[in-house]
């Protein structure tokens, strides 16, 4: 099987990017630099319409969305132990990744992709302001979430954790006093601790300080 990883340095594929290397599976890996817009090239259009990362090829066909490509990796190779093994908790894991991708994300969204919710330049400073409400509220969320966890799943790392750390990230990115949410700054820690994890963002050229 041949897997090919599009993502963007620090970027919400990184939560794929971890599932990958922990998975244990042979990919590839290639850098899209957003910032400088290789989203929207053509190439790129090509393999996802919708300009945006992370893409999955999996022997020539393209999986898209966090959720469904952390899904195929974990869920689908049982064996890299990056996967809940009973039903409920699958179950949970979906929930969980589906409302940082729904939820918590879009949140964001609205403080660094503020000009897709309005084109009305004078209503900019208020949704970031809300936006930056709304997602302090989900980490405060996360954070009680994780409370007396190693893992979200207790003993078990899943590709859950991975997912969790990208938010934190961008938590700091943003200067919200994330230390103050301890149980999810222990967490994110050990997440960064892994082997596998350090790799990737060895890979992506960066730390958990953004
Ligand atoms: N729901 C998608 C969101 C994908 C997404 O919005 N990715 C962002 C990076 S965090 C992106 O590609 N941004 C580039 C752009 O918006 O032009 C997922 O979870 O995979």
């Amino acid at each position: 099987m041949k897997l090919t990883l599009y993502y963007a340095p620090g970027a919400c594929s990184l939560a794929s990017h971890i599932a990958l290397e922990e998975s244990g599976l042979a990919y590839e890996a290639f850098r899209i630099n957003t910032a400088a817009g290789e989203q929207r090239s053509p190439e790129y259009l090509k393999i996802n319409s919708r300009g945006r990362v992370p893409t999955l090829v999996i022997d020539g066909r393209t999986l898209t969305e966090n959720v469904a490509i952390m899904t195929f990796i974990a869920g689908g190779h049982p064996k890299s132990g990056l996967w809940p093994s009973n039903t409920l908790d699958q179950a949970e894991a979906l929930s969980v990744m589906s409302w940082l991708a729904n939820s918590v994300h879009p949140a964001f969204a609205h403080i660094f992709r503020t000009e897709r919710y309005s084109d009305d330049v004078s209503t900019h400073e208020a949704i970031k302001n809300k936006g930056r409400e709304t997602f302090w509220n989900c980490l405060k969320e996360i954070d009680a979430m994780v409370a007396g966890r190693r893992w979200y799943f207790g003993n078990r790392f899943t590709v859950v954790d991975g997912y969790l750390l990208v938010f934190y990230r961008w938590g700091l990115r943003i200067h919200l006093d994330m230390k103050s949410l301890t149980h999810y700054t222990a967490l994110v820690e050990r997440v960064a601790s892994r082997p596998a994890v350090k790799r990737v963002m060895a890979e992506e050229g960066i730390a958990l300080q953004p």
